[in-house]
């Protein structure tokens, strides 16, 4: 892979980044390219480049050095930009197939030149116009499970582990987490945005202690247990998918961190759709949801059976004390992902695109119930039916 000459930052334009493709020799001298900037998250710009001639294209991605959401009053740090890129290869090592190539990187620049997937769909956008997309959960189980094992303790030699701690901390995107989802949503911060309408609800939240102590302790997981090199954002924006293929994107948020937390933020967001969806568009869903938690569930167990570094994985019970620990912390974050993209500072198209004012607000009360009682009751919940279940209940 490339790394590119290094430069002083500055923010790409349509232009430099066409110049930044041609220094790369990325397209033949006949290439005709055009570039526009298609990035719509919170954070960064992204350039498509596409050679008219051939069709061909590649991605720029450019970090700014603030969030884009905010302003430039939200100063973020470059190095997020090399996070991403190593984040991708590492995890590529493992998940084949599962993430875009990358071409080339530049530390300076903040940029990740990688695999243009634009014959791809952001899987939040299809999600919300009906699609189904069959492959989704099992594909992303499979990722799951082999990005989370392969970089624990369950596969590294513990040297190299701790090297990839190191090399993957990742202080400032972290905050944002600890932030935005696990402090913020439970106190009155300015942060927070919700309609009127939601006012009790947020309140009854901001008054729960028992829901603010286990708040608190998942909150801690994040902050101690550097259990795998996470990807720290799997929501469904961050998954590009067709009826074939799935690729997951945006690994800008890695950390190493409970394995949890990326199951339980792709749990929660397809949870979001179980509540938009109604009839056989929710069975949907449900079987997208059951059948993340058993490929990964039995992919990581199969993979921990094979463990070279744990000697105790054949010591009978330790796999179902693994795999339960990851489900209820997974469930548990799920819960927060749920609260926050309803009242948080960062919120999502699924909810906040339903012009009927009263069924968003019934939907966004669902979401707020059903983030607190996946939180509360993720000892007790013992299963994934159980999840299916008590969604159920909610939605009568
Ligand atoms: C200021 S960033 C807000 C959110 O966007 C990212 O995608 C993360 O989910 C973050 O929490
Ligand atoms: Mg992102």
């Amino acid at each position: 892979m490339a790394v590119v000459a290094t430069k002083p930052y500055e923010s790409l334009t349509q232009e430099t980044a066409i110049s930044l493709a041609n220094e790369l020799s990325l397209f033949s001298n006949e290439a005709q390219l055009v570039c526009e900037e298609i990035g719509d998250g919170n954070l960064n710009y992204v350039f498509r480049i596409t050679d008219q001639a051939s069709g061909k294209g590649i991605i720029i991605k450019q970090a700014l050095p603030y969030a884009k959401v905010i302003g430039e009053s939200w100063p973020l740090t470059l190095k997020r930009a090399k996070i991403e890129a190593s984040a991708l290869q590492k995890h590529g090592e493992y998940a084949v197939g599962l993430v875009p190539k990358v071409y080339a990187t530049d530390e300076n620049l903040a940029i990740t030149v990688m695999e243009d997937l634009s014959h791809l769909e952001i899987v939040r956008e299809g999600l919300i116009k009906g699609e189904s997309y069959p492959k989704l959960s099992t594909d992303i189980g499979e990722y799951l499970a082999l990005t989370l094992f392969n970089t624990s303790d369950f596969a590294l030699h513990p040297f190299e582990k701790k090297a990839l701690v190191v090399e993957f901390s990742n202080p400032e995107l972290c905050k944002i987490t600890e932030d935005l989802i696990f402090t913020d949503p439970f106190f009155d911060h300015e942060t927070n945005d919700f309609e009127p309408a939601l006012q009790a609800e947020v309140e009854a939240i901001w008054n729960n202690t028992l829901l603010k102590l286990e708040v608190a302790k998942l909150k801690r997981s994040f902050l101690t247990e550097a259990e795998a090199l996470l990807h720290g954002d799997l929501h469904t924006g961050s998954i590009f998918a067709s009826e074939e293929d799935t690729k997951v994107i945006d690994p800008e948020f890695a950390f190493y961190g409970p394995i949890g937390f990326d199951v339980g933020l792709f749990l929660g967001n397809l949870i979001v759709q179980s509540f938009t969806r109604e009839g056989k568009q929710r069975d949907v869903i449900h079987s997208h949801i059951h059948n993340t938690w058993v490929t990964f569930s039995s992919k990581f167990s199969e993979f921990l059976e094979q463990s070279e570094f744990d000697l105790f994985n054949d010591v009978e019970g330790y796999d179902a004390f693994v795999l339960e620990k990851v489900f209820r912390d997974s469930l548990g974050f799920a819960g927060c992902e749920l609260i926050r993209r309803t009242i948080g500072l960062a919120h999502v198209k699924d909810l906040d695109s339903i012009e009927n004012q009263e069924k968003r607000i019934l939907l966004k009360k669902q979401t707020l119930k059903a983030g607190e009682l996946l939180i509360i009751r993720r000892k007790e919940i013992d299963s994934i039916d159980a999840v299916i279940e008590l969604l159920g209940e909610i939605q009568q």
